[in-house]
């Protein structure tokens, strides 16, 4: 744990009791503060008030009358659609809010970091797509280097859970667009983003504010090295902006497709080959075709934002190829369930909008689509070329019929559920297909998350082929 700084013996609200909330309010404890706890949902107080803390209906008039700070949840809305009622009273009050991870960069560094001969460094990763992936590449590559790493954030870990830093240790931080909007201080060593497509619009009133709280993370004190996709005019804007100019090496730039050999630092992909290039110059070059844990120029992508924090940290070019090779690939994510008859079974039930599933569907040729739920913002008609790989789509969801009807010039079944879906699919597979669950959609009108959407499809291969 980290224990939060600068609030010894002051109270502290904290709204939201989940992973965040509860390891904030353990956080807070362990700094000399009391936290007073809230949530929306009286099972989660009852939870919090079993394991000791104190609760306070921050709802009430007075509430914030003797707090110095409201810790709030990124799950909770702090601006769109509208505030939360208890953030607005923080407001009005004049009471800061921030958030876990504003506390943690205000808190880590005054670890005894003067007693460290390297001090701990933060890399923070954030994008629409790819984060988790990237963040897991990064913590992998580090370790396989030989070099501590802990994983928090956005990934499932409040960042203030981690443990104490090392000498010579590396934070890895996944942080979302409500956690940079929120936080009061974003100050990490190296900061990665991914690229920029639709997501969360409705928190942050279209992409403009979407946009907005992702650049937070570049420019709230700003990191020593920005590492910046720049596939999407949102990149180039930003590592422009970042940039010195000619041959400053702040910035690296990336991208998965272009080649960037121009002056300054760039990590590319291109036809399945990743190259280094500095001042104008190839630096290094690895073959990434044959990296099983990472298929497809999506992932490439996340290969050369990885790479690109190592050779920051001062990694050689052949440690990291060693690493990205033994990288495992995280569940849900282009994850291979199995591979029968020259059939492969893919889970990628994390492709939860249109631009994640298009680079899933980009991934492989001859496709039986597993795809559909919960509609996001853009609509699948987006999808265009990616969906000339699509041999059959097997649709799921409540609302499979006006899913389908958005899929033109690609053959359909209206399957509804994730059973006949599997069982349609298998059945029809040839030698050389791909069953890939990609659904381009959220999992909440039939599960409670898209891991227990990926659970059920992967539990539903493997009992159809005699596996389970
Ligand atoms: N709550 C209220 N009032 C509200 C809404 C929620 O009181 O109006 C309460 C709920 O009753 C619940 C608590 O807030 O008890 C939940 O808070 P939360 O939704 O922030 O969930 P946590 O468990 O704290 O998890 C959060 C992140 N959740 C979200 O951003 C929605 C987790 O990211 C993250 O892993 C975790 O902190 C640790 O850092 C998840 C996520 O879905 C994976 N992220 C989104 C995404 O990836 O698309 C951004
Ligand atoms: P995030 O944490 O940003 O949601 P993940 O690594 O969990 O990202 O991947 C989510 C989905 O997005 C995956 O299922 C995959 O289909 C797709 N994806 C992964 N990396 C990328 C990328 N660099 N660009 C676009 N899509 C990606």
């Amino acid at each position: 744990m980290i224990p939060v700084s600068g609030f010894a013996g002051q109270n502290v609200a904290v709204l939201g009791l989940g992973r965040s909330g509860m390891a904030t309010a353990r956080a807070l404890q362990a700094g000399g503060a009391t936290p007073l706890c809230w949530d929306d949902n009286p099972a989660a107080r009852a939870r919090a008030s079993d394991q000791g803390f104190d609760l306070r209906d921050l709802s009430r008039p007075g509430a914030f009358d003797d707090v110095a700070c409201l810790v709030v949840s990124p799950g909770i809305a702090h601006l769109y659609p509208s505030p939360n009622p208890v953030i607005a009273a923080a407001w009005a009050a004049d009471v800061p809010v921030d958030n876990d991870i504003g506390l943690f960069f205000r808190s880590f560094a005054a670890q005894g970091f003067d007693q460290f001969d390297t001090p701990p460094r933060v890399v923070a990763v954030t994008g629409s797509n790819g984060k988790s992936t990237t963040s897991a590449l990064i913590h992998h590559l580090l370790q396989e280097a030989g070099i501590a790493s802990q994983l928090a954030g956005n990934i499932g870990r409040g960042v203030l859970d981690i443990d104490p830093p090392v000498d010579g240790g590396v934070v890895v931080l996944e942080l979302s667009s409500y956690q940079t909007e929120l936080a009061r201080g974003l100050t990490p060593d190296i900061a990665v983003f991914t690229n920029l497509s639709p997501d969360h619009l409705d928190r942050h009133a279209g992409m403009g504010g979407y946009f907005a709280a992702k650049r937070r993370l570049f420019a709230e004190g700003g990191p020593d090295r920005a590492i910046i996709g720049i596939d999407e005019v949102e990149g180039q804007f930003m590592a422009n902006q970042l940039s010195m100019g000619w041959g400053d090496d702040r910035v690296i730039r990336i991208s998965s497709g272009q080649k960037l050999a121009g002056a300054g630092w760039s990590v590319f992909a291109r036809k399945g080959f990743l190259a280094e290039w500095r001042k104008g110059r190839q630096v290094a070059a690895i073959d990434l075709r044959e990296v099983v844990g990472l298929p497809g120029a999506h992932n490439h992508q996340n290969a050369c934002a990885g790479y690109a924090v190592l050779r920051s940290l001062g990694v050689a070019p052949r440690v990291i190829e060693a690493g990205l090779h033994s990288y495992p690939g995280l569940p849900h994510r282009s994850q291979l369930v199995a591979e029968v008859d020259g059939v492969r079974y893919v889970n990628d039930s994390k492709a939860t909008n249109v631009d994640s599933a298009e680079k899933a569907l980009r991934a492989f040729t001859a496709i039986r689509w597993i795809c559909g739920g919960l509609e996001k913002e853009g609509g699948v008609g987006r999808l265009g070329a990616a969906a000339q790989s699509v041999v059959k789509a097997y649709v799921i969801g409540r609302e499979a019929a006006q899913f389908a009807m958005q899929l033109p010039g690609v053959e359909t079944e209206i399957c509804t559920t994730m059973d006949v879906a599997v069982a349609r699919a298998m059945a029809e597979a040839q030698p050389g297909e791909v069953v890939l669950l990609a659904p381009a959609a959220a999992s909440f009108d039939q599960y409670d998350n898209f891991e227990q959407r990926g659970d059920a499809f992967s539990a539903l291969v493997r009992a159809g082929l005699g596996l389970a």
